[in-house]
């Protein structure tokens, strides 16, 4: 059986023959990644990033606008628009498939205008609007798991079973799509590794990839770069998670992930390049 995520311009074979793992660069265009505030400056920084990850043979460009790391405070819709918009007409005929991480419907209008061929929300298209916004359009929808929100999620997170309420969750959010009149081609799951959830929590659902894949019958998407659930088992700061990320990405792919999302483009390919040809 052959299935395809329909990813905008692109098409992704996720099951069957032919699969290949898609490599996802992050792309922050937030005040704290580049040096000053001016808007010259971010955009020329954003793109010499992107330049970097293309060079490295990057599927997918993520751009964010807005951290969601824990305890961050939101951003306005304005300086969202302002961050996010020049980088996503700048990047879109480059090459790789771009994609938009925002939970705010108005961003995600604005971006499917700009032609992105994949929305990434955090918050499962939960927000009022947020299904209307992106119903019109071929782009996929990523739907992330996330328990809580970013000011409140590392708190005190709590599940009586992760792996059964996270599928639950991304089955009733599957459903609401669907209900909407998506195309089920356009739908990607995502546990949404620590968002909400203790390193205990993140390594169930690491182990699980392959059964939310098989019990949701979707693609997913893995993001743990540089997490805390990196460093909980390295014992190395932020910094120095390349290896361990690269480590877990691997574990994602080995049980079926179709994308990882990920910092460290070059060194992830190389290890996807080796992990394919041995498979
Ligand atoms: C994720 C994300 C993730 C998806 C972030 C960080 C925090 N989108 N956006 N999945 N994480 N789909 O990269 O550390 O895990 S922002």
């Amino acid at each position: 059986m052959q299935s395809t995520l329909q990813f905008g311009r692109f098409n992704f074979p996720w099951r069957g023959q032919g699969v290949r793992a898609r490599v996802m660069g992050i792309l922050n265009v937030t005040p704290d990644s580049f040096s000053d505030g001016g808007n010259y400056q971010s955009l020329e920084f954003a793109l010499s990033h992107a330049e970097q990850m293309i060079e490295a043979g990057v599927d997918i460009i993520d751009v964010g606008g807005e951290s969601t790391r824990p305890g961050s405070p939101p951003v306005s819709l304005e300086d969202e628009l302002q961050r996010v918009m020049p980088v996503l007409y700048a990047l879109r005929d480059l090459g790789p498939a771009i994609s938009v991480d925002t939970y705010k419907p108005q961003v995600m209008r604005e971006a499917i205008i700009a032609g992105v061929d994949m929305i990434n929300d955090i918050n499962g298209f939960r927000a009022p609007g947020a299904l209307d916004a992106v119903r019109d359009s071929d782009c996929a929808l990523c739907i992330m798991h996330m328990q809580s929100d970013p000011q409140h999620m590392q708190l005190a997170p709590a599940y009586t079973d992760v792996v059964a309420e996270v599928i639950a969750f991304l089955r009733e959010r599957a459903e609401a799509l669907l209900a909407a009149g998506i195309d089920p081609r356009r739908l990607c799951i995502d546990p949404g590794f620590g968002f909400g959830k203790t390193v205990e929590h993140n390594y169930a659902l690491l182990k699980a990839t392959a059964r939310l894949i098989d019990e949701l019958n979707l693609p997913l998407l893995a993001g743990l770069s540089r997490k805390s659930m990196v460093g909980a088992v390295t014992g190395r700061p932020v910094e120095q998670r390349m290896a361990g990320s690269v480590g877990g990405a691997l574990a994602a792919v080995a049980q079926g992930a179709l994308i990882v999302r990920v910092h460290d483009v070059a060194e992830t390919v190389d290890a996807l390049k080796v992990w394919h040809a041995a498979h």
